[in-house]
């Protein structure tokens, strides 16, 4: 499969696109009971809500925000990140050959009901140690994501703006408290996602999602690609796990 060049254009321009329903139903429905069972019997590692929000309340200990590496917990998930036919339109959008990262994203997350947190405003890259930008995240709904249940929102072409350093706060989450921060989140776009759906967002766009506010779990898998010229940095977090490059056959 590949992208048309307005689709192309319009990954640039924004720094993401979302592709209807890229996988079908019934992959969907098998990689999410998995997830469900790793879920259930909580199988590490994983990281709950209290360890990302830091708030002491029972409820965050036991809600799981993500289940992390999951390229080596199961076949199936293996499988998806290797899925041979997004690998032309991940060529497309990095422009050159494709390398699977297992240290950051690689995971199955989620929002669970009602005992979720928001995500705040973020670039993927504040906490990754590469030098080049050309990455990207793959982010798969398993089932029907909404702005009630914490679809990702997104700043179109953020990607792509200097932002000043105070802009940011000391986690680096950008600041909501801030005129210049709060006229650019009025650009704000999101989409409803059904289950087979795929977004495609650049490692330097602004994106947060909101709670999960419904009674149903939402449960999506990310994962995050780059290009072959993006070097790793030595000794960070980044380079400690394996690196897969994704030919295009
Ligand atoms: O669903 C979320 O909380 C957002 C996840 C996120 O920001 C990310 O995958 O980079």
């Amino acid at each position: 499969m590949q992208l048309s060049s307005s689709q192309l254009e319009k990954f640039r321009e924004d720094g993401f696109l979302v592709i209807r329903n890229f996988l079908d139903d019934k992959s969907c429905d098998v990689i999410r009971e998995i997830a469900e069972v790793h879920l259930k019997y909580k199988i590490e590692p994983i990281e709950t809500e209290y360890e990302y929000i830091g708030i002491e309340k029972d409820e965050y200990k036991q809600s799981i925000r993500r289940l992390r590496q999951v390229y080596d917990r199961d076949i199936v998930f293996k499988n998806w990140m290797e899925n041979r036919e997004i690998r032309p339109i991940l060529k497309q959008i990095l422009g050159e050959d494709i390398i699977l990262l297992t240290a950051h994203h690689n995971s199955i997350m989620t929002k669970l009901a009602k005992t979720s947190t928001h995500t705040s405003w973020h670039r993927d890259s504040r906490y990754w140690h590469f030098e080049g930008k050309n990455l990207v995240s793959v982010w798969l709904a398993l089932g029907e994501e909404s702005s009630e249940n914490g679809v990702l929102e997104f700043i179109p072409k953020s990607h792509k703006m200097e932002i000043a350093e105070e802009s940011f706060d000391e986690k680096s989450f950008f600041r909501e408290d801030y005129k210049i921060n709060r006229d650019l989140i009025k650009q704000k776009l999101f989409f409803t996602l059904q289950k087979g759906d795929v977004v495609l967002f650049h490692s330097e766009l602004l994106h947060r999602a909101n709670a999960n506010l419904s009674t149903q779990d939402k449960i999506s898998f990310v994962y995050t690609v780059k290009g072959k010229s993006v070097k790793t940095i030595d000794g960070t977090r980044s380079s400690k796990f394996k690196e897969i490059e994704l030919p295009i056959y």
